[in-house]
């Protein structure tokens, strides 16, 4: 008979076993979430987009997932399931963020959903968001460097590029692209740490679940101390706007951390975190759900495409005069932090 949504769970890459709403289609299920508009995962079956200036002659699939017991990523194809676990899990824990912390309604707030598509290329090193198909798509990895690039944080990333697309439109080049990249990295951070899961405990780090002893480092972006990556700027400087979008972010992603866990040494998912600032004052830290709500606030309301540091430095103080006051000390936390990494 009909169709229905039911409750399953799956054996994930790295959050350990999620439950996953499916839906009942005749006697099998498919990995489509009508409890979260529709969100679902299909695989790409290692075939790659053909785009050329973002007009696309062909397009990987995204056949969706189906299975017998509504217990995915075990028994028959269990291989190829486990990173659409991740995947669905992942929107699922970004949608749901969204809602409960900021009472959006998916990507658009429209409460329409999106898909996933995993098993991406061959060996493909990345993930990435798609304006022009709604979507997020994922690479395995070659194995050496990254395994499957489904981590939570990094599916929190790219949804938020969604959000972002959706609301302040940041140009993805100079300022405005490290701006946009820094809205990614915080929002998948603090979708990591919502989730609240054991397997993949939350931290300021970005894809650690995901690297390889062959990338020689820990994660792919560190909050904390950007520069741990050895490209991101821990403080801001003029020139900042020539670098790569995933390192001009370095600024805004330490101004997040400061803003959200001040200075000092914090142990998060087991390791060691150190806060510094780049004039040397010490700062306590207000928390990373006010973070949220600032950053959030400041991403809908006052950024737009072609808002520079100093735009999200104004933009962040209307946030926190609207949510807390202009005399509060969640105001004053926002000024002295956007001085500890230099933009003034
Ligand atoms: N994984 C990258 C990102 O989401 C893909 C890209 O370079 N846009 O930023
Ligand atoms: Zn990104
Ligand atoms: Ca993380």
């Amino acid at each position: 008979d009909g169709i229905e949504t039911a409750s399953g769970d799956g054996r994930s890459l790295y959050s350990g076993t999620v439950p996953l709403e499916t839906t009942r289609s005749g006697t099998s299920y498919q990995l489509k979430d009508a409890t979260r508009g529709g969100t679902y995962t299909g695989d790409a079956q290692n075939k790659t987009d053909l785009c050329i200036l973002g007009i696309c002659l062909s397009r990987a699939p995204a056949t969706l997932y189906s299975d017998a017991d509504n217990r995915w990523g075990s028994g028959a194809n269990a291989d190829r399931a486990s990173a659409a676990v991740d995947a669905q899990y992942g929107t699922d824990q970004t949608w749901d963020y969204y809602k409960q912390v900021h009472n959006r309604n998916g990507i658009a707030g429209d409460g329409k959903g999106s898909y996933n598509r995993v098993h991406y290329g061959n060996k493909y090193n990345n993930a990435f968001w798609d304006d022009s198909c709604f979507c997020m798509t994922y690479g395995d990895g070659d194995g050496t460097t990254f395994g499957p690039l489904v981590a939570l944080d990094v599916a929190g990333h790219e949804m938020t590029h969604g959000v972002t697309s959706k609301t302040a439109a940041l140009t993805y080049s100079g300022e405005s692209g490290g701006l946009n990249e820094a809205t990614s990295d915080i929002f998948g951070t603090l979708v990591e740490f919502h989730a609240d899961n054991a397997s993949d405990p939350g931290d300021w780090r970005i894809g650690e679940k995901l690297v390889k002893p062959g990338f020689g480092k820990a994660a792919l972006r560190f909050m904390d101390r950007p520069s741990k990556d050895g490209s991101s700027p821990d403080c801001w400087s003029s020139s900042v706007g020539n670098l790569d979008v995933h390192y001009s972010s370095g600024i805004a992603n330490h101004f997040a951390y400061l803003l959200a866990e001040g200075t000092g040494t914090k142990v998060f998912g087991g390791v060691e975190h150190t806060g510094t600032t780049c004039d040397g004052t010490t700062l306590a830290g207000i928390g990373k759900e006010k973070l949220g709500k600032i950053w959030y606030r400041a991403l809908t309301v006052y950024m737009t495409s072609s808002t520079k540091y100093a735009g999200a430095r104004t933009a962040t103080l209307s946030a926190a005069k609207d949510l807390y006051g202009a005399g509060s000390a969640e105001y004053a936390a926002v000024t002295a932090t956007w001085s500890a990494v230099s933009v003034n």
